[in-house]
């Protein structure tokens, strides 16, 4: 049988960042505004005032401390609180396609791979910006993905949420371990920026934009420098806590057509506390059926959207507070980027680990899903 590998992971990262200063500074000036234009509602009793965020408790609750975003100055307009993304004609490459053609040339670049000679592209994100056509297809023209390959190139979009590039790695190791690919371009870009609602204290820092690449091979054509796949597990269980309801059929529904619920909504405290046994107990069952100790776990790539979640999740791991060289965290200037936060962690955390050393990348968010990749350095 043909065995998988990560022969490169690479990075897109915008250029703007914002601060948790910057962003309450610009939360705050609208919600003053927002009050006084409807202080008499507020004085009546009919309307709550929007109460200011504050930097201390994004800290304290998130670790959040800013996050790259693809058009700062719009978010922080009080007047605009959304990215604004000059629309593109059609044969123009798509601003998605663009951040995900980025990181897939540094992931390509890494392996030293041709693009001709890959086989396939998976977009794997949370946050799509059209239905069709599938922007893995708009990628792989721009690439030149698959001119050498015997398939002649295939790709598709695909969407768990946050967890999509686990999904992918492992949906990628299983057309290696079937043969009917040797090399899959896994791409995820995200502009979480797009589907958070701003003027939403309690979710307003969670997000940052990037886009992330993950080369999966099969050994015996990768890079004598690569990561073998031990094993993937998935698991998902349907859950309300994390939701949003836009969709194309939004327009059948027109006078919910504004409603919160078209953006990034979720029951935070909940999904904390639901998650980090659901991910806990996924780990635990695919070190169990790989006969890994957790003491032989040289790193944890987690997903990045809290720091008190990775906290827990890596203690009831490793039966041991983690170190930051035991799981790194990006959030802190990342934020959560969805899909690609654990691979952030794994492309900015994994040089220095020696050959031999056995390492798991491990996503999860709304669905619920949650996957995890277990690797071990090659020469
Ligand atoms: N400033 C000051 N105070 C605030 C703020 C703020 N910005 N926000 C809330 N508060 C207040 C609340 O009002 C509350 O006050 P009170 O006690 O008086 O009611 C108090 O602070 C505590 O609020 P919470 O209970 O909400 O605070 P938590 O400690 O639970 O922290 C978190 C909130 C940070 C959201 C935390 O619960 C968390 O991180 N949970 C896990 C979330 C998570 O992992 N989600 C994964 C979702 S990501 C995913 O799956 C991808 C989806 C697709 C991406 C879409 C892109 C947009």
């Amino acid at each position: 049988m043909n065995v998988p590998v990560i022969s490169a992971t690479g990075l897109f990262v915008p250029d703007d960042s914002i601060s948790n200063d910057e962003l309450v500074a610009s939360f705050n000036r609208w919600a003053d505004a927002d009050n006084a234009a409807n202080r008499e509602a507020i004085e009546a009793g009919g309307r709550e005032p929007v109460a200011h965020s504050s930097v201390e408790f994004i800290e304290k609750a998130s670790g959040i401390q800013s996050r790259y975003v693809m058009s700062k100055a719009s978010i922080l307009d009080p007047a605009v609180m959304a990215p604004r993304l000059p629309e593109r004609a059609d044969d123009e490459l798509s601003i998605l396609a663009e951040m995900g053609v980025a990181a897939a040339h540094d992931a390509l670049r890494k392996a030293g791979r041709a693009a001709a000679d890959v086989d396939a592209v998976i977009v794997a994100c949370s946050n799509l910006e059209r239905p069709y056509p599938a922007i893995a297809v708009e990628i792989q023209a721009a690439l030149g993905v698959g001119a050498n390959s015997p398939t002649r190139g295939f790709g598709f979009d695909m969407n768990v949420a946050c967890s999509s590039a686990t999904f992918a790695i492992q949906i990628a190791a299983d057309f290696v371990r079937a043969g009917t690919v040797r090399s899959v371009l896994i791409v995820n870009p995200e502009i979480c920026s797009g589907h958070l609602n701003f003027r939403d204290r309690d979710s307003h820092f969670i997000f940052g934009d990037v886009a992330t690449a993950i080369l999966v091979e099969a050994e015996d054509f990768a890079p004598p420098q690569h990561w073998r796949i031990l094993g993937t597990r998935l698991s998902t269980q349907f859950s309300n806590n994390i939701r949003n309801n836009f969709g194309f059929l939004n327009r059948a529904r027109p006078e919910s057509s504004d409603a919160p619920d078209r953006l990034f909504v979720q029951q935070g405290r909940k999904v904390f506390k639901e998650v980090v046994p659901m991910v806990a107990d996924l780990i635990g069952a695919e070190l169990e059926h790989l006969s890994i100790a957790p003491e032989n776990l040289r790193r944890l790539w987690l997903h990045q959207a809290n720091a008190g979640m990775n906290r827990l999740i890596a203690h009831k791991v490793l039966g041991h507070e983690a170190s930051e060289d035991e799981s790194p965290t990006v959030l802190d200037t990342f934020a959560n980027t969805s899909s690609a936060g654990s691979i952030i962690a794994f492309d900015r955390h994994s040089a220095d680990l020696a050959p031999g050393d056995i390492g798991l990348i491990c996503s999860f968010g709304a669905g619920y899903s949650a996957g995890c990749v277990v690797v071990r350095k090659t020469a």
